[in-house]
């Protein structure tokens, strides 16, 4: 397991249009591919990763929304407030296809671990189907809602090539790059 470098904008390879993971590319690489995605998007910290993100243009995502486990005993933090430990709820989605976006839209208020530091309010399909293959090369199919919904649609982007600030007028995107660089700029 290693954690790997992410890339950030404006790194050309996040406009890569991701390939199919072949049948016969179902190996021990593209095991440890996901192990490797799922480090380095715990050490981010981040609740989802396309596999472009750390360089390799396959149609890979992985997912964990770490929400608080209501019902595990809280822990205190580091500020001596206390809260529920996260809940690990590990997916990965090879292959995946959204079908049947709802017309409703929910928004949120996202950030990318590509575009650090930058967040915005997205509008996307409040719910989605997802179809894809495991790790094993088994076929799913799922109904997803809430943030797993809106994270999934923004992983699916990064297989296109597209970033959330891409969802943005042209005014708000280049402001949105220009706190950015100047946030470089600082540290
Ligand atoms: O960590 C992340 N948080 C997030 C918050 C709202 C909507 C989407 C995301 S995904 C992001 C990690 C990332 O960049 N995945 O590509
Ligand atoms: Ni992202």
């Amino acid at each position: 397991m290693a954690i790997r470098e992410i890339l950030e904008v404006p790194d050309p390879r996040l406009k890569t249009v991701s390939e199919p993971v072949e049948p016969h590319e179902f190996d021990d690489d593209l095991r440890s591919l996901v192990e490797d995605m799922f480090e380095t998007m715990y050490a981010a910290p981040g609740i989802g990763l396309a596999a472009i993100q750390v360089g390799v243009p396959k149609r890979v995502l992985v997912i964990d929304l770490q929400e608080p486990d209501e019902d595990a005993e809280p822990v205190e933090g580091e500020d001596g407030v206390e809260r529920y430990p996260a809940k690990n709820d590990p997916r990965t989605f090879i292959n995946p296809v959204i079908l049947d976006p709802a017309e409703e839209l929910s928004t949120y208020n996202e950030g990318c671990l590509s575009v650090p530091e930058i967040y915005a309010d997205v509008d996307r399909p409040a719910t989605c189907t997802v179809h894809y293959q495991d790790l094993d090369g088994n076929e799913h199919t799922e109904q997803l809602e809430g943030l797993l919904a809106t994270c999934i649609q923004h992983e699916m982007d990064h297989l296109e090539g597209i970033l959330f600030i891409d969802h943005l007028s042209r005014l708000k995107r280049q402001m949105a790059l220009k706190k950015l660089k100047k946030l470089r700029q600082a540290a």
